[in-house]
């Protein structure tokens, strides 16, 4: 459900059970799971969560995972999701102190503020690209200022007929929907598209493979999500592609995962997660 309609009461159940789970020591391994199927273009062997076409697929078993196990500690709680085109400001309530917490300060990016603080104890950063034990972010990217994706902008990427295609990567020349909300087809300098804009305008922990250290991960993630469900019910003659392996001569053959193939670490095909209604419902969407 969309954070911003949260009760108190419901904010404060997801926050505890995510630190009850990192208490438990059992929130890290999502972060090295997600660092380690980080795999970009330039790299050898499968692309899984990102620069592929199981970048909606891949995500949506990872966060339904976290949310199981999060279930198993309160089962009240589900992976609410921001949805950035209304909350698009450093002064929405999901950066309250009894929620995500604020921005990170001026000199080093340390969030200051809320649960996942580093002085309240609660949130160390055990496994991170750099050497910080505590959450950074650095909303809007001052030195470079941009902004969240707007609805119009959303809107653009929702109109596009075909789920993905060929070389099915990061190349900007794409007409895919994948490829146009992960958001490789703006460049990098211009804070890239949609989803990859998120990232950088969070900014910290959030830019790079241990993002899920943020857990505004997941309210970013889930409403990706959810842009994927309304994209299938407004293209429902489009399905996911590729639908079969690619042939031996392609050149991303071996690197990317058709509809029918497992997805690592589960075995879970895309075929299997392509209905969300198997798995939950959106109560505002
Ligand atoms: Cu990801
Ligand atoms: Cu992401």
């Amino acid at each position: 459900m969309n954070q911003r309609y949260l009760t108190s009461e419901q904010r404060t159940r997801f926050v505890e059970a995510v630190l009850e789970l990192k208490r438990r020591g059992g929130y890290d391994k999502y972060v090295t799971l997600h660092s380690k199927y980080f795999a970009a273009d330039g790299e050898n062997g499968l692309r899984m969560a990102h620069m592929a076409p199981t970048f909606f697929p891949w995500h949506r078993q990872f966060l339904l995972t976290f949310e199981r196990e999060l279930r198993t500690i309160d089962a009240r709680v589900t992976i609410p999701y921001w949805d950035w085109t209304v909350d698009n400001s450093a002064s929405s309530a999901l950066w309250a102190d009894d929620f995500m917490g604020g921005n990170g300060r001026g000199s080093d990016g340390q969030v200051m503020t809320g649960p996942f603080a580093y002085r309240n104890g609660y949130w160390p950063i055990s496994f991170g690209v750099t050497e910080e034990k505590y959450l950074t972010r650095n909303m809007g990217r001052p030195d470079r200022p941009i902004g969240l994706p707007s609805q119009a902008e959303l809107d653009d990427a929702l109109a596009m007929p075909v789920y993905d295609t060929s070389p099915w990567n990061s190349a900007p020349s794409t007409k895919g929907f994948r490829n146009r909300i992960e958001g490789w087809t703006v460049s990098e300098s211009k804070g890239g598209y949609l989803h990859n804009r998120v990232h950088q305008w969070v900014g910290g922990h959030m830019i790079g493979a241990a993002s899920p250290n943020d857990p505004v991960f997941w309210l970013h993630h889930a409403f990706i999500d959810l842009i994927w469900v309304r994209w299938q019910r407004m293209h429902p003659r489009s399905a996911y592609l590729p639908d079969r392996p690619l042939a031996t001569r392609d050149k991303e053959h071996g690197r990317v995962v058709s509809s029918q193939e497992p997805m690592p670490p589960w075995g879970v095909r895309p075929s299997e997660v392509m209905d969300h209604r198997a798995f939950y419902v959106y109560e505002v969407s």
